[in-house]
């Protein structure tokens, strides 16, 4: 009976084989990374950006497993698993992240921003370039911002032009108390609830209504479940790529910037797809049957937010409200 012998050379060949495949497999480190809305929506948009450009500039060490849909929960709740290290990144709104990070409440604020240049000057300014410098001290990396967007009301009673319309309505917000203060001025019942609860609450009637960007309204389908929509903007909703400090150390100084400069690269992306949603959002919606009151009545938004100002300005400090207000 003859055995196959191998010859050194297939010996070898098979070695290096072996080890060209286990040394590739062993090589590619798989990121997770998680956002509550669908992989179709902005954040699904800026999320593949940021995870093409990691798997490139890595030479494909690095791959991206994504969670869309809030699949592994609320934003609150991913955030704290980055800050355990079993989610390598969020994609979040900055809604639930005051809870963590105090610093970043100030740019929760109604009414704070005039347009969407202003807001992403300040993200990409000094201002916001700092807050994400208060990140790591609290266990998480800041990679960059994203967008949400400016955030409008819809509810299933009324439409609204004013505040006196949206009294007494109850509203689920994020849970964040900058938000639920000045909504309180409005004379709304605030009602904080994570994300994935949301339709549900919407379609059983335990909430009357919400408030959120277009792109988050339309990629939910909250036309579905809600009658009205009124274009108040009254919040402007920035958003962050956070990454766990267990899976940033593991990276080299070469990788850090490949994945600091494919979040920047993913905000451009994301913000292009709000401005996309928003120049065609609202007709779709119309289409999709909600009726949308566009003339709202901002001012009279902005009169009733005076008393929230006050305290804003005691527990953020009244100038650096201006500054914010002051670039240009
Ligand atoms: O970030 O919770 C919210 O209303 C957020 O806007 C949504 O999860 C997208």
């Amino acid at each position: 009976m003859t055995f196959f012998k191998p010859t050194l050379s297939r010996l070898a060949l098979g070695m290096t084989l072996a080890l060209g495949l286990t040394a590739g497999a062993a090589a590619q480190t798989i990121v997770k990374i998680g956002y509550a809305t669908t992989k179709e929506s902005h954040y699904g948009v800026g999320s593949t950006v940021f995870c093409d450009e990691i798997e490139k500039g890595t030479q494909n060490r690095y791959k991206c497993q994504q969670f869309p849909s809030s699949a592994l929960g609320g934003e609150r709740e991913m955030t704290e698993a980055v800050q355990l290290g079993t989610l390598d990144i969020v994609n979040t709104s900055t809604g639930p992240i005051g809870n963590f990070v105090p610093e970043v409440k100030i740019v929760d604020i109604p009414f704070l921003f005039r347009d969407y240049d202003h807001a992403r000057k300040v993200m990409d300014g000094p201002i916001g370039q700092d807050i994400l410098g208060k990140f790591p001290s609290k266990g998480i990396i800041a990679l960059g911002w994203t967008e949400n967007g400016f955030r409008h009301m819809t509810n299933n009673k009324r439409p609204i032009v004013k505040p006196a319309d949206a009294a007494g309505l109850k509203m689920r917000t994020m849970e964040n108390k900058v938000h639920m203060d000045g909504y309180r001025t409005f004379g709304i019942l605030p009602t904080p609830m994570a994300f994935p609860e949301l339709f549900g609450a919407l379609q059983q009637g335990t909430v009357d209504g919400q408030e959120n960007p277009i792109p988050v309204i339309l990629a939910s389908k909250f036309a579905q479940v809600q009658k009205h929509l009124s274009l108040t903007g009254h919040v402007y909703s920035p958003a962050l790529l956070l990454m766990s400090p267990r899976t940033w150390t593991k990276l080299t100084d070469a990788d850090k910037k490949v994945f600091t400069d494919a979040a920047k690269k993913a905000g451009a992306a994301q913000r292009k797809k709000v401005n996309d949603d928003e120049n065609t959002g609202i007709a779709q919606l119309e289409k999709d049957g909600m009726t949308v009151v566009k003339a709202v009545d901002g001012a009279a938004f902005r009169e009733a937010l005076t008393p929230a100002y006050a305290s804003y300005a005691k527990e953020f400090g009244a100038e650096n409200i201006k500054k914010i207000q002051d670039v240009r």
